[in-house]
């Protein structure tokens, strides 16, 4: 039936989804909004509506010049990115895509260089809201473009790095950041945990190559 399928395409039999953490699984703006907030009551912020562009330390940093570092001061205390909240349905998500058959689900996650608290952090976070044999899951990387998959969820418009030509497809994952980019074809999104992320799986399955 599916000489374009899968092996064909890749000597695998699985479908393999790489999955973003923060802006996908763990609710980063809503987070660090709610923490700028708190240990900077008198200072100006930007809402999730006015987000733009995947740094927040820039455009913090473009509101007053210093407020670039005091963003920065937030995701790196302790206990910043283990007391995220899922997004929502992300984890419902998660644990269904990694019951279908034939589908490998990794976890792909950049720590930020301060490494005191975060890798850790992300480590726990995912055995609390996804459950131990998730820890298998796991890759963190600075540079996504050096895994392979299938299909890589994420929420930052540009994923570049060593390797020019990644293996998987860029799914854009919706975020308040990116909600006002327009995608150039064949390039698609997710919009939410709501939207038919089993349909995207599909499609890829079916149709290695193509992109929708
Ligand atoms: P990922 O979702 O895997 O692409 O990871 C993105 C990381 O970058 C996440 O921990 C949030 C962090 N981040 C967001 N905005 C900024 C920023 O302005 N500066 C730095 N250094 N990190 C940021
Ligand atoms: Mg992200």
């Amino acid at each position: 039936m599916s000489s374009g399928g899968l092996s064909a395409a890749t000597g695998r039999t699985h479908l393999r989804v790489l999955v973003d953490m923060d802006g996908v699984l763990a609710d980063f703006e809503g987070g660090f909004l709610k923490k700028f907030k708190a240990k900077y009551p008198d200072k100006p912020y930007i809402t999730l509506e006015d987000r733009r562009g995947f740094w927040v330390s820039e455009q913090y940093g473009q509101l007053r010049p210093e407020l670039s570092e005091k963003a920065i001061s937030i995701w790196e205390s302790k206990n910043f990115f283990i007391e995220l909240d899922p997004l929502p349905g992300a984890v419902e998500a998660v644990k269904q895509m990694a019951n279908l058959e034939k589908t490998d689900v990794f976890i792909c996650t950049s720590p930020i260089k301060k490494y005191c608290y975060c890798p850790y952090e992300k480590y726990a976070w995912v055995e609390k809201h996804l459950g131990q044999e998730f820890l298998e899951q796991i890759v963190l990387t600075r540079d996504k473009t050096v895994v392979s998959g299938d299909l890589l969820i994420d929420d930052r418009l540009d994923i570049t790095g060593a390797e020019k030509t990644p293996s998987w497809e860029h799914v854009l994952f919706t975020a308040c950041h990116n909600k006002h980019q327009q995608l150039q074809p064949p390039r698609r999104r997710l919009h939410s945990w709501a939207d038919d992320w089993a349909e995207i799986l599909e499609t890829k399955r079916r149709q290695p190559h193509q992109r929708l």
